[in-house]
């Protein structure tokens, strides 16, 4: 049995958000993963968002590729829609799904494995074309589902539970997800729901590609000395550039903090992000400085967390391809054939 079901019986004094939601209905099947596995740390971290946002479930889609981490979906949303497509290739399913109905919250779930590897170049591509979604990889360094091999993110140098070095070359998502053009790049910690349950949030909001690394340690393969996506390596290399607070559209900031360690970003919505500086030299809206300051944090072997880049005025697929707002299951028969003249019009126009 690859999945069990939740008692559906809830607690009558249960809170509700204004959707009339309890925190259970954002739940899914019990996890089979492996006690203390990231990967289930993420799963509620995204349930958390999911319920302070008041999403409807309904407006959810949630898509994934293969691996534990692409098992996950099954274990949040469980009244959302959900596609379980092939290894590596859940980015071009996402992209399809969004062109045909935009109306929809896409949720991407990956591996590094899935991404990284047989995944990487349709990762490269949905990045760079701007997709709006919020783009999750559940990143251990290994592939976990097929017994610990190093993935494409496994440092050079870092060791496997069986002593063997890596040699290659790691990949960052991060840096690469920069590079391509992604406008809101993040970083947390699957053992820190305080970073990550915000990010996830602000994701969401997002319009347009975003793209959030998430180190989440494999306890049965990944989880030892030697290996830097540890639970222990993490925490003590860890440096996050920020905190962010989230705010719903209208609501005022409140948090106390230090005159200038405050930027605050408005979302599409009109909703706010607050976002409580740690590092004073950093700037989450300059893409070239964050890229130097990863690759200089990176060779002093820190983990960089927080958000780590957000663009002021993000646009995305569908605004860059001009496309009809209307899901594509909802146009009828007028719109889908426009008659002869204009068939001739539109042909004359291309010739
Ligand atoms: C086309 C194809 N190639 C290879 C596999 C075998 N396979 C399954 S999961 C996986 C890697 C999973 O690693 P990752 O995406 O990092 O997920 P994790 O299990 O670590 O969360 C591989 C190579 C497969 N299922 N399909
Ligand atoms: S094998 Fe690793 S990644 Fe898979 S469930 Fe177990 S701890 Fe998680
Ligand atoms: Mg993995």
């Amino acid at each position: 049995m690859t999945y069990l079901a939740k008692p559906k019986l809830h607690h009558p004094t249960l809170p509700k958000n204004k959707r009339g939601y309890t925190r259970r209905d954002y739940e899914g099947a019990i996890s089979t993963l492996c006690a203390g596995c990231g990967h289930d740390s993420i799963s509620t971290a995204i349930i958390q968002a999911c319920f302070e946002l008041d999403i409807e479930p309904h407006r959810v889609a949630k898509l994934s590729g293969i691996g534990c981490s692409s098992k996950t979906p099954t274990y949040f949303l469980g009244n959302s829609h959900g596609f379980n497509s092939v290894h590596g290739r859940m980015p071009s399913v996402l992209t399809g799904a969004n062109l045909a109905n935009r109306e929809l919250i896409y949720l991407g779930v990956s591996g590094d494995g899935d991404s990284a590897s047989i995944g990487l170049g349709q990762f490269v591509h949905c990045m760079r074309r701007g997709v709006d979604m919020v783009y999750v990889v559940e990143n251990n360094g290994v592939y976990g589902l097929t017994k610990g091999q190093f993935s494409a993110t496994a440092d050079r140098g870092s060791k496997s539970k069986k002593g063997a070095v890596n040699t290659d070359a790691a990949i960052d998502m991060v840096m690469l997800a920069l590079q391509l053009g992604a406008t809101f790049v993040a970083r947390s910690f699957s053992g820190d729901k305080q970073q990550l349950v915000p990010l996830v949030k602000a994701a969401i909001e997002h319009r347009g590609a975003a793209f959030i690394d998430v180190i989440s340690p494999c306890v049965a393969f990944n989880n030892h000395p030697g290996s830097t996506k540890s639970y222990d390596y993490v925490r003590e290399h860890n440096e996050a550039v920020n905190r962010l607070d989230f705010m719903p559209p209208r609501a005022s900031i409140t948090a106390d903090y230090a005159p200038g360690a405050l930027v605050t970003v408005t979302m599409h919505d009109g909703s706010t992000l607050a976002l409580r500086k740690l590092r004073d030299d950093y700037d989450p809206h300059d893409r070239v400085a964050a890229m130097n300051y990863l690759a200089e944090r990176d060779a002093q072997g820190e983990v960089v967390t927080g958000l780590l880049y957000v663009e002021r005025e993000p646009e995305d697929l569908h605004a860059n391809l001009n496309t009809v707002e209307t899901p594509l299951n909802q146009l009828g028969e007028r719109d889908l054939c426009p008659g002869n003249a204009a068939l001739e019009k539109f042909n004359a126009s291309l010739r």
